[in-house]
């Protein structure tokens, strides 16, 4: 194509104002707010320029080499490029397939490759930290499966191995999941595997919001441990939405058969090459110390909540995210979270284990540093952090000090560029 063609193509801001005014809105909230969803991150210019790019267009039904359609001499490449990246990363000893679209897809996929209808799985309950694809009754997990759900400890809130293994022995699964969306503590990979022997079971790790930081080494790694391995790649990886499974060679085609033609049909080639950008960016030096960072601020953050009088879950992090439970403060935490927002605090509240009050209503707030520290925000931010966040949920109605901590956090902000944000008028 000419680029005489290409200039009569109207911008999104010609073609569509209103779409692209909904982006640049996007852009400034997360320019001017603190993002504290620990699921969330900036994914960098480069990785959104490949998963918005051309490569869309193409179907590619089957795996390189072995498609349905004509036309992969460049799907191929990009595929196998994203492959060989993430195993260069992770393990060369796992096989890897980047086409889920997601990561429930991703776990779908690993219920397909293993079990039947009505077969024993076993997980780490949502209450208690674990993900819906883990079991829970609303998800298909729940209720295709003989769902077995262990928990963690009332004394110290964490995982209770001791309890795995007995319900393990008891309800001999055929699969067991290890993997956590709001527990601050490292998971025991080795003692899950230990476990999975001991009844037979598939030993599946759940790596979506750890996966940049098992990839910098700040994370025990579960490679060369669990049969499968499962991933988003939007977290703490700094990737686009997408989904990644390695799994050990001998479970290869029982894996690339579930997701395709299992579940899902042609993959998404522009999020496949996002991933591989990813993955490239993931193995620099500057990513090692972004992963180290984002637990140093957790970390740092989480002894400052604690000083000024919240109920830190296990009384710390090892990893990325911090759950706290507000209630000592004398508000809940969905009040909390909306008037956080307001004050340009943006985080989820969430259940705390154990918590007496109900899942819409919960007593807690999960924070979490991947977004912030992407930005190069490091303790002295984490301090007026803690301040900020002890402030709103002390004067959650004061709309005044919102509104001033909003235009304080606003101005930190200008001084910490994200990664990937475009800000400006046509902007999108
Ligand atoms: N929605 C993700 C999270 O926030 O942890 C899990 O899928």
């Amino acid at each position: 194509m000419t680029s005489a063609n290409v200039s009569t193509q109207p911008s999104l801001a010609a073609a569509d104002p209103e779409i692209a005014a909904l982006i640049a809105d996007e852009n400034l909230r997360e320019h001017e707010t603190l993002r504290l969803i620990a699921s969330e991150n900036y994914a960098s210019q480069a990785v959104q320029e490949a998963a918005g790019s051309v490569l869309a267009n193409k179907y590619s039904e089957g795996y390189p080499g072995k498609r349905y359609y004509e036309g992969q001499q460049v799907i191929d490449q990009v595929e196998r490029l994203a492959i060989s990246r993430l195993q260069a990363l992770f393990s060369a000893d796992y096989h890897v397939n980047v086409q889920p679209y997601s990561g429930s897809p991703a776990n779908l996929a690993v219920y397909a490759a293993f079990c039947k209808p009505g077969d024993t799985i076993m997980g780490l309950g949502l209450a208690a930290g674990g993900h819906l694809t883990h079991g829970h009754g609303v998800s298909v997990t729940g209720k295709w499966f003989h769902s077995v759900s262990y928990g963690v400890r009332e004394s110290d809130h964490r995982i209770d191995l001791d309890a795995v293994r007995a319900l393990a022995k008891e309800h001999k699964p055929k699969l067991l999941w290890a993997g956590t969306t709001a527990y601050p503590r490292t998971v025991d990979f080795a003692a899950f595997r230990e476990i999975a022997n001991e009844v037979g079971a598939i030993f599946a790790a759940d790596i979506a919001h750890i996966s940049g930081l098992v990839a910098a080494g700040e994370h025990p790694s579960p490679f060369g441990l669990a049969d499968v391995v499962t991933s988003t790649t939007h977290k703490t990886f700094r990737g686009p939405r997408g989904g990644m499974i390695f799994c050990k060679p001998e479970h290869a085609s029982a894996i690339d058969k579930a997701v395709f033609p299992g579940l899902q049909g042609g993959p998404h080639n522009a999020a496949t090459a996002g991933i591989a950008v990813a993955a490239k960016e993931a193995s620099t030096d500057a990513f090692k110390a972004y992963a180290k960072q984002v637990v140093v601020n957790a970390k740092h953050l989480a002894e400052k909540l604690v000083e000024r009088g919240f109920r830190v879950i296990t009384g710390g992090t090892d990893n990325h995210l911090i759950l706290v439970d507000v209630t000592p403060k004398g508000i809940a935490g969905k009040p909390a979270a909306q008037a956080l927002d307001r004050a340009g605090i943006v985080l989820n509240y969430n259940a705390v284990p154990f918590d007496p009050r109900k899942p819409f209503d919960p007593s807690g707030l999960r924070i979490g540093t991947p977004a912030i520290t992407s930005r190069g925000m490091g303790i002295a931010e984490m301090d007026r952090l803690a301040a900020w966040i002890d402030l709103v949920c002390q004067s959650p109605s004061d709309e005044a000090l919102l509104a001033k901590i909003a235009g304080e956090i606003k101005d930190m902000c200008n001084a910490f560029p994200a990664p990937g944000i475009r800000l400006g008028k046509g902007q999108a």
